[in-house]
């Protein structure tokens, strides 16, 4: 069994794909992180940098008792190993996985992070900052979009690749960005929102959280953060 700790974002939705996917058992908890619940010791003695998601393991392969993982790629990656699904067959394959797994944590997931915070969330809108990540998140889509030119998926099977990707897609409006000046990404992005997999996996999302907007509460809570957050 799988347990999963998650909250409704980019990050979270990867797993609850995956696992959609794959169709294996999973339990979600909820860290509900406009509440603090991420800085709660038990959480952080299986993440520790306060971030979902996180699971555990509990009949992880070869007999170990349980396993705990941190860090959405390295998650996906686990999984994908694991049951040797989504993460490419030969070698040569697996590489190109993880290679676009890792753009995807390194670049998409980091740099459209901060658009959504200067577009969305500030109320002091910074017109450099502004700038600087809807311009970043138009060249990393155009990157996603050459690379689906010819091809169903972001290497040669539907793997642990797309699903990182495609979360940090789906606000694209909220983004500042037009998907029809990327038809590459945009037939992808509709192929992969059409899996059964990907609409069962965004139901889970809102039976744990239904809301779209973000409280005062949690802006104390998530924007801020120094290292008092973990020195206490
Ligand atoms: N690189 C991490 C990023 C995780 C992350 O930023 N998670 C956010 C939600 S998408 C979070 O838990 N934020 C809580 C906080 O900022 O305290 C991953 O891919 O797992």
């Amino acid at each position: 069994m799988i347990n999963l700790y998650y909250w409704t974002t980019p990050n979270g939705h990867k797993i609850t794909m995956f696992l959609e996917e794959a169709g294996l058992d999973y339990k979600i908890i909820p860290v509900n992180i406009g509440r603090g619940e991420q800085f709660e010791a038990e959480f952080l003695k299986i993440s520790p940098n306060n971030r979902i998601p996180a699971i555990v393991d509990t009949a992880p392969a070869e007999g170990h008792e349980s396993i705990s993982v941190f860090e959405s790629g390295a998650i996906l990656m686990y999984l994908g190993l694991k049951h040797r699904i989504m993460i490419g067959e030969t070698h040569a394959e697996q590489v190109k996985v993880i290679q676009w797994l890792m753009w995807q944590m390194a670049n998409l997931g980091p740099m459209l992070g901060q658009n959504h915070h200067f577009v969305t969330y500030t109320e002091e809108k910074i017109p450099y900052a502004i700038n600087r990540y809807v311009g970043e998140t138009s060249r990393l889509y155009a990157i996603l979009d050459r690379q689906l030119r010819d091809r169903e998926f972001i290497t040669e099977d539907y793997s642990i690749a797309d699903i990182a990707c495609y979360p940090w897609i789906v606000p694209h409006e909220r983004q500042k960005q037009d998907i029809d000046q990327f038809p590459s990404l945009k037939s992808w992005f509709e192929r992969i929102q059409a899996r059964p997999s990907t609409a069962r996996a965004y139901e889970k999302g809102k039976t744990v959280n239904s809301q779209t907007t973000m409280s005062e509460e949690a802006r104390r809570f998530l924007f801020g953060q120094s290292d008092k957050v973990v020195r206490g």
